[in-house]
């Protein structure tokens, strides 16, 4: 067998397998219905890092809400409140989950009606340059 053969078939064992480099994987995104009459909501999933560097998530696009950003809910003076994030750090190997009463993101400016079991498509955007695109459905309450 030619070596640039081998250098193919070895290729192609990378796509098959993922090569099953370490990366950025999200699980589980849903989006929940805007509610009648609105055009925000919030977005929620489970964000894990593979890789072995401390990774920062700094933004995130939507296809169908023209501002999307970085929320965390909490209970100040008995009283719940949305604090904008500017950027979240997730440690090497460690997973991070966004979640009706803590982090999730912000969904404001429909640019189109969602409703129960629609696709829609989220991009999260990292400090190093990275994108990572996933699909998200969009559910009236928590799958
Ligand atoms: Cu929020």
């Amino acid at each position: 067998m030619n070596r640039h053969l081998v250098a193919i078939i070895a290729a192609a064992g990378c796509v098959l397998s993922a090569c099953s480099a370490p990366e950025v994987t999200v699980d589980n995104a849903w989006i929940r219905t805007p509610p009648p009459g609105m055009n925000m909501t919030a977005a929620y999933l489970d964000l894990h890092n593979h890789t072995a560097e401390t990774i920062t998530l700094v933004g995130a696009v939507a296809d169908d809400f023209a501002s999307v950003t970085i929320h965390e809910s909490r209970v100040v003076d008995g009283i719940w409140e949305m604090t904008p994030l500017t950027s979240l750090t997730i440690d090497a190997g460690a997973q991070l989950h966004f979640r009706p009463g803590g982090l999730h993101l912000m969904m404001q400016q429909a640019t189109r009606s969602v409703s129960q079991g629609d696709m829609t498509s989220i991009q999260l955007q990292f400090a190093d340059g990275k994108l990572v695109t996933i699909p998200a459905v969009v559910h009236d309450s928590a799958p």
